[in-house]
């Protein structure tokens, strides 16, 4: 007798290996669900990625797009536009101005991906709490992870966040109020990014956004009403 395959699997047109608190992986996952795209979701080791991701030794980064012959896909904004082209004509991209949608899909690729460290390590309580929510959070195993929780935050606070907060001489929480008020002015008056309907860079953006809220810091953003609007715009449109 032929062994029936859940139907789940069957329809899925592709593997994510990610991290579950990866900002980068949650602007591909923010762009499946926004598409609807049946897919599995596995959930890496962060502590043996390097060796067991498919694209590695030469690509050792979340996410990775392995699609249903096999192929891997890297780096998040490369993935959501195949993902995009492949499984709805590229919409999402080829959506009117070329040159003003690539300035802002650099913007929020390079400014939104650094506001995230900030404002999750960016105190030594902050960076306390959020070391021990990614140790239960991600796929550590029995020992790792608690060795992460408590030697972690000291590595992400004291070497990588505080520096960075030095540096840019605002908090966490004005540094996202000031990168969203951006955003947001680069609407043309429209609801999203994209007009009258989310394009790729609202999802880049809302990606980004998103791999914060598993955490108690998400408030201090909730409390920007026009960019929460565009939020919370975006997530209606999920499929999850
Ligand atoms: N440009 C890459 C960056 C990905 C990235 O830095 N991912 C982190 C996790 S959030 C990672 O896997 N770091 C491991 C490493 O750098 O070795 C993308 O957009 O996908």
């Amino acid at each position: 007798m032929k062994e029936s395959i859940p139907r789940q699997i069957m329809a899925s047109v592709g593997k994510l290996h990610m991290l579950y608190t990866c900002p980068f992986c949650w602007k591909v996952r923010s762009l499946l669900e926004h598409l609807d795209i049946e897919h599995e979701r596995l959930q890496v080791n962060p502590l043996k990625q390097k060796k067991t991701l498919p694209s590695a030794p030469e690509w050792k980064k979340v996410p990775v797009w392995v699609d249903a012959e096999d192929k891997v896909y890297v780096d998040s904004t490369p993935i959501m536009k195949h993902i995009d082209e492949v499984h709805n004509n590229g919409k999402l991209w080829n959506n009117g101005d070329e040159a003003r949608r690539d300035q802002w899909m650099e913007w929020v690729d390079l400014h939104m991906s650094k506001a995230t460290i900030p404002i999750l390590y960016g105190s030594i309580l902050s960076a306390l709490r959020t070391t021990t929510r990614v140790s239960k959070l991600e796929n550590f195993g029995f020992f790792s992870k608690r060795l992460y929780a408590w030697a972690g935050f000291p590595v992400m606070w004291g070497i990588i966040a505080r520096s960075r907060v030095k540096k840019d001489g605002r908090t966490p929480k004005k540094l996202w109020h000031d990168l969203l008020s951006e955003f947001v002015g680069a609407f043309e008056g429209k609801q999203f990014f994209g007009g009258d309907s989310p394009d790729l860079v609202d999802i880049a953006a809302f990606g980004y956004v998103r791999s914060i809220s598993p955490y108690p810091q998400f408030s201090q953003i909730e409390d920007h009403e026009i960019g929460m609007e565009w939020y919370r715009s975006v997530e209606a449109t999920l499929k999850v």
